[in-house]
Formats: C-alpha cells, structure tokens, sequence
C-alpha cells in the first residue's frame, strides 16, 4: 500500500493507474499456418483445426490448421524502451468468425474449456462436444527467428510427406521458462493450458449469417508471471507475436465445422470483417530504463518531459513525447505535468 499522505487530497488520483489502451487494429502480419495454404500470407481466412480424429494422419501435427499473427508498434507508440519499462494490465485479441449468406454456414460447437490430451486422441472419447479455440505464444527454430519470419515464409511443419515440429510454434513455458511446443501435445501426452480462450458474441452454431467477434482474453499471470514478461519482451522487440489453435475434430474434406477467422486481407469480403485486433491495456510504469526501482534515474527522464498541464511532452531528454507519455502520465491525460510528478513521487522505491 502507497501511502499518498496529503497530496491525494489534490488530485483525482482514484482515475490513475488503471491502465489506458493500445490499439493494435491490423497486423504487420498475418497467416494460416498449414500445409496446404498456397498463398500464404494473402490468404483472406486462416481456420483452426486438429488432425486427431482420423488415424491416418500420422504425419500431421495434432494442431493442423494454426492462425499466425504478429502486430508491429507504429512510430507513434512507445515501442523498443526496455521490457520492464512496460507496466502491462490487460491483453485481449479480438478475431472475427467468418459467416456470410453464401459461405457455408459456421457450425462449430462452442467449448470453453481444454479438453484433456487423452480424450483427443483417437478414438476421441471427448465428453464435452467441441474443443476450445486457444491462444499461445510463438516459438522459433531451428529454420526461423523472430526476426526472419513473415507471413510469406515458406511452410516448415508435418504434411503427408513426413513428420515434423512446426516453425514457428506454438508453446507453453514450463516450469523453468523453457517454451514447449504444443502443437502436438496428443502425441506428446500432456495438457497444455492456454494463455486465453475464445469467447465468441452473438454467435449462433448453424444459424450464422454475419460475421461476429471472437474474444480472447490473455492470463498474464500464467506461468509465474512468465506470459507477462513475454509481451514486455515483445513491446520491446518490435513485433508481438500469437498464434489461435485449437483440436476440433474434422474431417478432411469439411467445408466447415472448425472456426474460421478473417486475416487483414479478407477485409472487404464482409462489411463486418475485421482484422485480428490486439489491445494493451498499459499503466504508466514510471520505470523507463526497467529495472527493479523508481530512483532518481527515472525521475530525471521524467523532468526531462516535463511540458506543463495539457502541453504535449518535451523531446530532447532520453525519451520521445510519446514514451513519456508512456512511461509517466499516471493519470492518464495525455499530459506530463507536476500532477504526473507528485505520484511518481510518492511511489519511488523498490519495484
Ligand atoms: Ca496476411
Ligand atoms: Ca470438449
Ligand atoms: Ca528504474
Ligand atoms: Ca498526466
């Protein structure tokens, strides 16, 4: 507990620190990831689906058909300052269910919660009807880096031809930070727990004619906080990246019964199509150079932004207006002024 002593009595403190949002509403990147996607990247819809249900594919990988998607902060956001200068409260992506009047209707079934691995294999013995759409973290290697990767890179997973991890992949951390692959966790025998599940809107199974949002909401807090630190790394590197998978049970030729999802490129196919949307919700650290403290480091970027009530903050110190915004308007109106500085310090001290 802070203790704010006179000063609270000044100011509208109880408005501060509940985070503002960040918008991410189309992706640098976006693509199905699945072997016979033979324009990947500009493929209008990536849907997600498993391979278990059928004996046959054994070269597959249990979670066959992947969506992929990356956003890159634009010049105007606070990206590239060090991951623990971010304070992050909230991540929800939002996809948008393909449905139209001419399309096959979607009639996937709704399931909110993961199915064990043990019931997804084959015979599918799942006592619940469907399987949940989840979200992971990506992974790289051995062919792809964060950094090399794009939604045209060529394909590296199973197919007919032969067996092998994806890459990139979706993972889960495990209990010494190492990421996991779990795109074939039935044949890996374990239960991966999702970072969020998809929650669809207004979303009829069989009566569906409009496209409808799907909403993900991401459990920071996983993996002792590790899931956290992943987006403070990735707001740091440049590009944030997740992938929406899921284990529905189809068949081979199904033109529907799995979740279809527009990319940024099916915009246009619907009035309603959206692209894959991300949002932050971010409080303002007070903490641009990351590490464990607000000191008297900090506090000198901070006077450095220092611009006055309603003024847009000063350039020239270690940060851009924007970062200074950022990091230091912890009340969130747009401003860094004394307002900002009085809680800044009044919180200094150990992180
Ligand atoms: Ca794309
Ligand atoms: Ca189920
Ligand atoms: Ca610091
Ligand atoms: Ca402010």
């Amino acid at each position: 507990m802070r203790h704010r002593g006179a000063i609270i009595g000044l100011f509208a403190w109880a408005a501060a620190a509940q985070g503002a949002e960040v918008v991410f509403d189309t992706p640098s990147d976006d693509r199905w990831h699945y072997p016979y996607n033979f324009s990947p990247g500009v493929r209008a819809t990536a849907s997600c689906f498993g391979s278990t249900g059928d004996p046959e594919y054994t070269t597959f990988n249990d979670r066959d058909g992947i969506f992929l998607i990356a956003w890159r902060p634009d010049a105007s956001f606070c990206g590239g300052l060090p991951p623990g200068a971010y304070d992050i409260r909230a991540v929800r992506v939002t996809l948008t269910g393909v449905a139209c009047a001419t399309c096959p209707t979607p009639d996937w079934i709704v399931d909110l919660t993961p199915d064990p691995w043990f019931n997804m294999d084959y015979p599918i013995t799942d006592a619940d009807p469907g399987q949940p759409v989840e979200l992971f973290g990506v992974g790289f290697g051995p062919e792809y880096t964060s950094s090399t990767w794009n939604e045209r890179s060529v394909y590296v997973g199973g197919d007919d031809a032969g067996f092998s991890g994806r890459d990139p992949f979706p993972f889960v951390f495990d209990n010494q930070g190492i990421r996991v692959h779990v795109e074939d966790n039935v044949k890996d025998q374990f239960t991966p727990t999702p970072w969020a599940v998809g929650v669809p809107l207004g979303y009829s199974p069989g009566n569906q004619t409009t496209p409808f949002p799907v909403h993900f909401d991401v459990d920071l807090s996983l993996s002792t906080e590790r899931v956290r630190a992943y987006f403070q790394q990735q707001l740091s590197a440049g590009r944030i990246f997740l992938a929406v998978t899921s284990l529905t049970v189809t068949s081979k030729q199904a033109a529907t019964g799995y979740p279809s999802f527009f990319t940024k490129e099916g915009i246009g196919l619907h009035p309603l199509a959206r692209a894959p949307r991300l949002v932050l919700t971010l409080a303002a650290s007070g903490n641009p150079d990351g590490d464990a403290d607000r000191d008297k480091r900090d506090w000198g970027a901070l006077a450095d932004c220092l611009a006055g009530p309603d003024e847009t903050p000063l350039e020239g110190g270690v940060l851009t207006a924007g970062e200074c915004l950022c990091v230091f308007d912890f009340d969130e109106d747009e401003d860094v002024d004394l307002q900002d500085a009085a809680e800044f310090a009044v919180s200094m001290g150990p992180l």
